[in-house]
């Protein structure tokens, strides 16, 4: 038999999906009976990966996505099914994840007038009036199967929008009456749904840019996510050594510009002080970033000349959003960054100049995170020490997955990385991406060794009994570091940032403690066998980071090193 479900399997295979992260229900009877005739007649279909909570599957192939850049398929129950999809729905629109996720839903007939018609009674209480609502404003396509005739065309028109830039998610659903409609095979020519081709900038604009930077005296790049495209690592490298312009990482996403490059001026994130480079740039190209400064904080000069480059440039989806740029362009940026390296020329003395002053700025800055890599106190072992550490087990292969939160800047002063594609970050700011990211980028990359480090909190909103489950199920082994400071200190800091001589900046508790703390390691080894150790003084903490990484390596088992740092 070959329905509109056989077709919707085969149009993910031809797309080159290789995984669904499945959470099924009543509404699947025909996509789940299409997968076992597929197994059982031997044809090629998407490995299935059931996922026990939704946000994880999307957090699995959101990660996968981001190793990869390739979309996997999401397979949810109906409306609850998607609302359980949760906050990685908002990760995955802002991260600019390209995903196609599918919910069924509620029959449309209840007298058996058709294959799939109601026989449960969750089928009328799941009856909505605009399923597709539920996550529209975060989608960059919705639609829902009406007829499996063409259900392979809007799967391939719905990936065409994933993997077009703006990338992202795109949901579709479909009822079970047309999910197990029979239908005739239809044959698609792939290469009439490939991806709209990337932007480049006009020569009028390219002329504007490198004009204005060979003219500067302090030019300086802002950018978040150039290294999504691992590529634009290489070419942001080759503008900048040939403009003599400094990178400064503003809420980086990705490994962007090697850490140890002598244009390379750190990341910033939420900390309170303006950055000197940034006030002292008198031109600055933005490029790849949602947030390049906040200007309460940090804020270029006001002569400062700005000009940026995104393939998003007005920011549609951000009602309130503008950086006072003279010149926006909408462009890809590794074509940019190729076209602005084979027009930029400025004077050698110049160069040399621009070159020195910032090499300076970047070993001042070196020196300074060195000598903060000191252990601590009895459970208070300091973070930085912690990313040292963390540093020293890297190879050349790792990944690492961040939801620092509160130790995000540390994570990447600290970790110091060079190679591009080895850290990702949701992108968005919905808590609990670590886990599920880990999961995918695991399936993603088997041969690496994938690192993810959290906040306490973010452990707990990862799902652990579900991500520690899948790991041990699917084989994906890795390593979580938790920089346990005994509650959410986030929130904290922006209370006192907005109140800090008010009732809060006295209070004993800001219901932020998680006094006495859980045993995530526990937790861990419970759901899927996980190996852990709590970690609370300093020089404990390299021995069982070697222990942790030989259970993930050798053993093959997930592994949590809870590592108490100074409380909250
Ligand atoms: C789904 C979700 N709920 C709540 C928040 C608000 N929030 C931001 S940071 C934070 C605390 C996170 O705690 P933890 O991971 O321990 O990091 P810490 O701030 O302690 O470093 C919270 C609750 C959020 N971003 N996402
Ligand atoms: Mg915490």
């Amino acid at each position: 038999m070959y329905t509109a479900s056989s077709a919707f399997l085969e149009a993910l295979t031809e797309a080159g999906v290789s995984f669904i992260f499945a959470n099924w229900g009543s509404d699947h009877p025909a996509l789940i009976e299409a997968i076992a005739e597929a197994r059982a007649m031997g044809r090629a279909i998407p490995q299935v990966i059931t996922c026990p909570n939704e946000m994880v599957a999307l957090s699995a192939a959101h990660g996968y996505a981001q190793v990869t850049g390739r979309p996997q398929a999401v397979m949810v129950h109906v409306e609850c099914g998607t609302q359980a999809l949760a906050g990685a729905v908002h990760n995955a629109d802002k991260g600019r994840i390209p995903v196609l996720i599918f919910a069924g839903a509620s029959p449309y007939t209840q007298e058996g007038e058709m294959r799939g018609s109601r026989n449960e009674f969750i089928q009328w209480i799941q009856d909505v009036h605009d399923q597709r609502g539920i996550v529209r404003g975060y989608m960059r396509y919705d639609n829902e199967l009406r007829s499996g005739k063409n259900v392979k065309q809007l799967v391939h028109r719905a990936l065409q929008f994933a993997c077009s830039d703006p990338t992202g998610p795109v949901y579709l659903m479909g009822a079970r009456e047309v999910m197990e409609e029979v239908v005739e095979p239809v044959r698609l020519d792939m290469a009439a749904w490939t991806p709209v081709a990337p932007a480049a900038l006009s020569d009028t604009a390219v002329q504007r840019i490198v004009t204005a930077i060979a003219g500067a005296k302090k030019p300086l790049v802002v950018t978040s996510y150039v290294g999504r495209q691992p590529e634009a690592v290489a070419a942001l490298v080759a503008f900048c050594e040939a403009s003599g312009a400094a990178v400064l990482d503003s809420v980086p996403n990705y490994v962007n510009f090697p850490a140890n490059h002598p244009l390379y001026l750190g990341n910033q994130w939420n900390r309170p002080v303006q950055n000197e480079a940034l006030a002292a740039a008198d031109v600055i190209l933005v490029i790849d970033s949602d947030v390049p400064w906040i200007p309460t904080v940090s804020r270029p000069s006001d002569g400062a000349v700005i000009f940026h480059i995104d393939v998003d440039p007005l920011k549609q989806q951000m009602p309130l959003w503008y950086i006072g740029a003279v010149g926006s362009f909408k462009a890809d940026a590794l074509t940019a960054l190729r076209q602005l390296s084979a027009a930029i020329s400025v004077d050698s003395e110049l160069l040399a100049a621009r070159k020195a002053h910032y090499a300076t700025l970047h070993e001042t800055r070196e020196a300074a995170l060195a000598a903060l890599e000191v252990p601590g106190v009895d459970d208070a072992i300091k973070g930085e020490y912690v990313v040292a550490c963390i540093r020293k087990i890297l190879d050349d292969e790792t990944i690492i997955i961040s939801e620092g939160i509160s130790h995000y800047h540390t994570i990447g002063d600290h970790l110091h990385l060079t190679r591009p594609g080895s850290l990702f970050t949701s992108g968005g700011g919905s808590l609990g991406y670590h886990g599920g990211a880990a999961i995918g980028a695991k399936l993603a990359r088997p041969e690496a060794t994938v690192i993810a480090l959290c906040g306490d909190g973010s452990f707990m909103f990862s799902v652990p009994s579900s991500v520690h489950w899948i790991a041990r199920a699917y084989n994906t082994p890795f390593l979580t570091v938790i920089f346990n400071n005994r509650g959410w200190k986030s929130p904290k800091l922006s209370a006192l940032a907005v109140h800090p001589d008010g009732f809060a900046s006295r209070a004993n508790t800001l219901d932020v403690s998680f006094e006495p703390p859980a045993d995530y390691a526990g937790i861990a080894a419970a759901a899927g066998g996980a190996w852990g150790r709590i970690v609370r003084r300093p020089e404990d903490l390299e021995g069982a980071l070697v222990a942790a990484l030989h259970a993930v390596r050798v053993e093959r088992r997930c592994a949590v090193v809870d590592v108490w740092v100074p409380v909250l």
